[in-house]
């Protein structure tokens, strides 16, 4: 681990973050956008809770299926939105503003597909080992109020964003507290929300406001957790029916198709990484959003998947084609530039959508 690298940046996150804080607007409330995974959740969670100790209202809002800052229906929405100031986090860093003469952060480890203008951009990306956003969320705030009681909110993070062999300090620390097996626990508890198809993240995301601690994640203690248990079960149900679907290979690409409303896809490919060592996995969903297939690749095969992507894309292909990271991405296509892709892969009719 290249602790010097993490430290040098820390210290920079840190004053860059705190810089642009103090030109957010006081009178209005802080919005924070923020992906639906138990990452972007624990780095909402850790925001706000920083910010009620400074007297400062935050309003998050948790990106759905198919939504990023950049979509039309998610930029009308922020259009009369009153901020005094915004955070993005964990959904990429792309070219376009997403608030106009608003100061905003982006606290971020994805690949950046471009960098706007005037924003500033706190990301892990191209860091080894890579600080998930919750942990970023946590070192900036850190900087700003006393924290230490929500270092089990990065660890979260962490374990969510699979960086459990990171050795961060924060991790090492809840585990030490907690224990692995509840932090886990509570993970994937928190990421069962986003993959059911009837279920949104809110839930999820309320308890990380409300718990003291990952044991109150799970205890049962709350309302919320019941709601997580019933995704959880709609979850394992959709990949039980997926796990039987067998994958087409045509070249170095093994193809799995499957149809469910819940976001099972991920998992899909990572399971089936470990089984097809030689070949890139990609996972297909046609049944998690009308009108688009998504899909998630990955492979033990040590290729570089962005490139992979860049070089098979469909005419039509925009930001939601190969973002994300080297080793593990994805994206979401239409049915037509779906179809074609497909064919440039070599694949047959078989593997084609049509409403
Ligand atoms: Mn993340």
């Amino acid at each position: 681990m290249n602790t010097v690298a993490v430290m040098d940046s820390v210290a920079d996150w840190k004053a860059d973050f705190r810089r642009t804080f103090e030109h957010f607007d006081e009178e209005s409330p802080v919005l924070i956008l923020t992906h639906h995974d138990a990452d972007g959740l624990a780095a909402a969670a850790i925001c706000k809770r920083s910010f009620a100790r400074l007297g400062r209202h935050a309003e998050v809002r948790i990106s759905g299926k198919g939504e990023n800052p950049w979509t039309d229906a998610v930029q009308l929405e922020l259009r009369d939105r009153p901020m005094g100031g915004l955070i993005v986090a964990d959904l990429g860093v792309r070219p376009g503003v997403v608030h106009p003469n608003t100061p905003t952060i982006f606290l971020d480890h994805h690949h950046p597909l471009g960098y706007p203008p005037d924003a500033t951009i706190i990301t892990g990306f191209g860091i080894e080992p890579t600080p998930p956003s919750g942990l970023l969320a946590y070192w900036c705030m850190e900087d700003l109020v006393e924290v230490e009681d929500l270092t089990w909110l990065a660890a979260i993070s962490i374990i969510g964003d699979m960086a459990e062999q990171s050795g961060f300090a924060e991790l090492e620390s809840a585990r030490d507290r907690y224990g692995i097996t509840l932090l886990r626990d509570a993970t994937s508890l928190l990421n069962a929300a986003r993959r059911s198809g009837s279920v949104t993240a809110q839930p999820a995301f309320e308890l990380l406001l409300k718990a003291a601690e990952p044991r109150d994640v799970i205890s049962g203690k709350f309302p919320e957790t019941q709601v997580l248990l019933k995704a959880r079960d709609e979850v394992a149900q959709a990949l039980q029916v997926a796990r039987r679907t067998a994958p087409k290979i045509k070249g170095n690409v093994a193809l799995i198709m499957v149809d469910s409303p819940c976001q099972i896809h991920p998992l899909i490919a990572q399971q089936w990484k470990a089984r097809l060592r030689k070949n890139i996995v990609m996972a297909a969903n046609k049944g998690y959003r009308p009108g688009w297939v998504h899909f998630s690749i990955r492979s033990a095969t040590g290729l570089n998947l962005i490139d992979f992507l860049k070089e098979n894309a469909p005419s039509t292909a925009d930001e939601n084609y190969g973002s994300g990271h080297i080793q593990a991405t994805g994206g979401a296509l239409t049915y037509p530039a779906w179809n074609e892709f497909m064919s440039s892969l070599g694949f047959g009719p078989e593997t084609n959508v049509n409403a």
